[in-house]
């Protein structure tokens, strides 16, 4: 009986509430578009709910209701939301005039008004309020990627099916995912994926091209169908993404190519196949817009020049004419990999409606600072005056643990602004990317990162429409939204505090520690004390620290200072470590007072307290680490073992805060880094899926520490480091080698490295003095590049040495940042450092490639690198610094942790 009773209250109270209500508005909206349709009825739906009668007339009413009269000022433009995305709302009287010059703009004005409804529960008396976006161009990224590679296929190769995406055909998730972006006024959405066209359309003249099957092609029809006007409606211009050049797998296979091969100029049948492809995609999905990646698998600039004007705009130009249509719709042009700045120069007499894209700065966020190339890069593409789109791109430091801190986007959206010149932002999913649309948290149904991420959409949204909000309000707004979301009001400002706080530990330590801001590293997996005492070993990343945030001294410099007394220039390791760990305890302490007040989502809260002591323990755990680097650091200098003593305990200490974050980890994760291949390389080989926890990390640096020990005492009981590194000598592996007439020579002092340049060997390291390598041309090679044609009977790995140096004369090293392909023969990293000392020429560092028994082709591009032989496959070369050539750093002291 008391239930019955209480469900009578309930129905009466409905009743009464529904009848008392808030009276009537008219919506006065001649709703002729689908974008305004669904503004009207997200406005409707939403006054509704508070209490008000809603009727939609498309004239005005002679009543005297409360009225919003909905009116488009100017004719939209026809491509879809870029521009006009502004609206005003007046009150006069009983009236609510919302004007806009194009259909977003009252999709944002009636969002305005729904989102006033909402949290006030009825609309304001009077409003007048002129808004519109800083930012053109805001969109976010969806990848049709994988954590690993697809069975016999390569980088960036995935098809569009069912089965390696069940989530592109789910309808529900999209429609969730679409509104998420709309609330948040986001105005694109951009799907990468190395070459889709295979997946989307059939040509005539390549009909074995197409790699899925006739129920998935035309599935996948479907839902570009779905995707296109679900998103138009709600103000969003889908943008496909690809790669150059890449080639379809059954393609590659009628034609005896490969899919993709960064060494291969132009051909023609994959440039007309590539034409062809584009026109017929505009053909199919003419309100789809294109991103285009010249760099990766192209070989040279000119190459990427070529293909742009000759090739991609051809063939957006051959669709548009099937179509009849005359305007140019945006091309958007990434500056990855290729000199963009020259490509436009190009491109713009052909082709005039060319947006740019750079990355804002790197493959994770190091900070709000940019300078440099993270500067130049920019402006250089800014400057040409079209939109220019800066593009928060994986964030490798920042995977996995919850990152909001909005003072930290507010200050990114404006260096985007004053420092590069940009006015459109590109956003990729805060973590695991290659799993979207999972999050990394280890639960019994898996979290979707856009709900997991919310404050990471919200926040940079915001900003892009907004950056110059004033930092009180916006402290006032955040704690509102945590406060909401938390059931726990004011305590959203501790909350806030916590985000803020671990916001800057991971940017912070990257961009002082760091090797590369490419996820090649995981930041949050830590780093090996050989990586952090002696980091060109693995290949620092060309212009990292100097772009990335304010002026620096990193580890080698500073060490090298306090030992001589010289005074100390900008943020240096100490400052760092210091703030890190104030931040990390003061996060902690914020959310734990936060912690008791918490009534709503709190599964969700626990999670994200968690994250905040992972922080926390990782901040101790480096801070600890660095400590011990810089005596490691001082000893080579010193000389005095003291030193090394006083590193061990702090050693010791990184390691019980490793231990709490293995504990605080082992049951809330599944993994630090979604991208789980062999292009993983710091601290460790990400190959095969490994090394992806810290409780699989944890007995690598067990082992570090164990060997500093072992080391030390030797240290100590021999009196000298002399002969205690045992290298192999390696034997030299028979191979044949193709090139007509090719010479060799032994390493050994005195030989002459080129045929056309004097410069002769002084000292090389003991492991290389049995080899011989191949002599080629120094002019040569620096004009037209090097092939090294071989035979072999058995796996062997062919020994290439690259000049370190940043002289143009010179081949680059093999380069992951740039080049997803960069480790494809296992040639990604330094395999000894300082090899070799060639007076005349540079310092050498050695690479290897792997290949099996047979005939071969290493082609290198323009520029000078070295042969230097050939050992068995099965070797491996541990990593290590032979330090035939000093730099001004003095010896490596790395062989300590070995
Ligand atoms: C690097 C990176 C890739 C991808 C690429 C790009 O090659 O390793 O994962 O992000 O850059 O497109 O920028």
């Amino acid at each position: 009986q008391r239930i019955k009773n209480a469900i009578l209250s309930l129905i009466v109270l409905v009743v009464f509430y529904g009848c008392s209500g808030k009276g009537t508005i008219v919506i006065v909206s001649e709703q002729s578009s689908p974008r305004e349709k669904f503004a009207v009825e997200r406005l409707s739906s939403q006054l509704t709910d508070a209490g008000y009668m809603v009727e939609i007339a498309a004239e005005i009413p002679e009543t005297k209701n409360l009225t919003i009269e909905i009116q488009q000022i100017e004719s939209a433009n026809d491509t879809v939301s870029l521009s006009n995305e502004g609206y005003s709302i007046e009150t006069t009287g009983n009236t609510i005039h919302l004007h806009a010059t194009g259909t977003s703009g009252i999709l944002y004005g009636c969002l305005y008004l729904a989102d006033q409804a909402k949290q006030n529960g009825k609309l304001p008396k009077t409003i007048n309020l002129t808004d519109q976006p800083e930012m053109v161009m805001r969109g976010t990224c969806v990848g049709l990627q994988k954590t690993e590679y697809l069975p016999g296929r390569h980088v960036y190769e995935y098809p569009y099916t069912p089965e390696s995406f069940p989530w592109f055909y789910d309808k529900e998730l999209w429609i969730k995912y679409l509104d998420m972006l709309v609330e948040n006024r986001y105005n694109a959405l951009y799907l990468w994926n190395g070459h889709p066209f295979a997946s989307l359309v059939k040509l005539d003249d390549y009909p074995y091209a197409v790699e899925v099957d006739d129920e998935t092609f035309e599935k996948n029809k479907e839902m570009f169908a779905f995707l296109t006007e679900e998103a138009d409606k709600r103000g969003i211009w889908v943008i496909q993404m690809f790669y150059n050049i890449l080639v379809s797998k059954p393609f590659a296979e009628h034609h005896g190519l490969k899919t993709q091969d960064r060494s291969r100029p132009i051909i023609p049948v994959i440039a007309d196949y590539t034409r062809k492809s584009i026109a017929a995609f505009i053909e199919n999905y003419p309100n789809v817009g294109l991103l285009v990646t010249l760099g990766e698998a192209m070989n040279t600039i000119d190459d990427d020049v070529e293909w742009f004007t000759e090739t991609i705009i051809p063939g957006v130009q051959d669709g548009l004419k099937t179509l009849g249509i005359e305007h140019e719709p945006p091309i958007v042009l990434r500056g990855h990999d290729t000199d963009a700045g020259r490509v436009m120069d190009a491109a713009l007499p052909i082709y005039k409606n060319l947006y740019t894209m750079f990355k804002y700065n790197g493959e994770s966020l190091t900070t709000y600072e940019p300078r440099d190339s993270w500067e130049t890069n920019h402006t250089v593409l800014s400057n040409l005056g079209s939109v220019h789109i800066s593009n928060v791109h994986i964030l490798a430091n920042l995977e996995p643990f919850r990152y909001g801190s909005p003072d930290f986007i507010q200050k990114s959206v404006q260096a985007m602004h004053d420092i590069q010149g940009a006015n459109g932002l590109h956003l990729y999913p805060q973590a695991s990317y290659w799993d979207w649309p999972y999050a990394a948290d280890k639960t019994d149904e898996r979290l979707l990162e856009m709900d997991r991420d919310r404050i990471w959409y919200d926040a940079w949204a915001r900003y892009a429409w907004n950056s110059k909000r004033d930092r009180n309000d916006e402290i006032k707004y955040w704690t509102g939204e945590l406060g909401d979301f938390y059931g726990c009001g004011q305590e959203g400002a501790n909350i806030l505090n916590a985000y803020e706080e671990t916001g800057e530990i991971a940017p912070k330590l990257l961009r002082t520690f760091g090797i590369s801001d490419g996820n090649r590293q995981t930041m949050l997996l830590g780093m090996f004390m050989g990586q952090l005492v002696n980091p060109h070993k693995y290949h620092v990343y060309a212009n990292f620290w100097t772009s990335s945030g304010p002026v620096k001294e990193v580890l080698l410099d500073y060490a090298a200072k306090e030992f001589n007394g010289e005074a100390h220039v900008g943020e240096t390791p100490p400052q760092i470590i210091d703030e890190v760990v104030r931040h990390g305890a003061l996060a902690v302490e914020a959310i734990e007072k936060a912690a008791p007040k918490v009534t709503k989502n709190k599964e969700e809260f626990e999670r994200l307290n968690n994250d905040v002591y992972c922080y926390n323990a990782f901040a101790n755990h480096f801070a600890e680490k660095v400590k011990a680097a810089m005596l490691v650091l001082n000893y080579k200098y010193s000389d005095d073992v003291a030193d090394l003593e006083a590193a061990v305990p702090h050693l010791e200490k990184s390691m019980e805060y490793f231990s709490e974050l293995v504990d605080l980890t082992k049951d809330t994760y599944l993994y630090a880094n979604s991208m789980q291949t062999a292009q993983r390389r710091i601290p460790i080989s990400g190959a095969d899926g490994n090394n992806k926890t810290w409780e699989e990390l944890q007995p690598h640096y067990q082992a570090e520490l164990d060997n500093f020990k072992r080391n030390l005492d030797m240290l100590k009981t021999k009196g000298s480091a002399a002969g205690m590194q045992q290298r192999t000598i390696f034997e030299p592996a028979q191979v044949t080698i193709l090139n007509p007439g090719a010479k060799r020579y032994a390493l050994k002092p005195g030989q002459q490295v080129y045929n056309d340049n004097k410069a002769v060997i002084e000292a090389v390291a003991e492991e290389l003095q049995k080899l011989s390598g191949v002599q080629f041309s120094d002019k040569q090679q620096q004009e037209a590049g090097t092939v090294l044609k071989f035979k072999s009977d058995k796996p062997v790995k062919v020994l290439v040495g690259y000049f370190n140096t940043n002289s143009y004369s010179v081949l680059n090293p093999p380069t992951l940042e740039t080049n997803a392909n960069a480790n494809d023969r296992g040639q990604a990293d330094i395999k000894i450092a300082n090899a070799m000392h060639i007076p005349g020429l540079y310092p050498v560092n050695v690479y290897n490639y792997h290949y099996e028994a047979g005939e071969h082709e290493l082609v290198l591009g323009q520029g000078r690198a070295l042969i230097l032989g050939f050992i068995d496959g099965a070797e491996e070369i541990p990593i290590h610094d032979a330090g035939m050539t000093k730099d001004e750093h003095g010896p490596a002291v790395d062989w300590l942790f070995y």
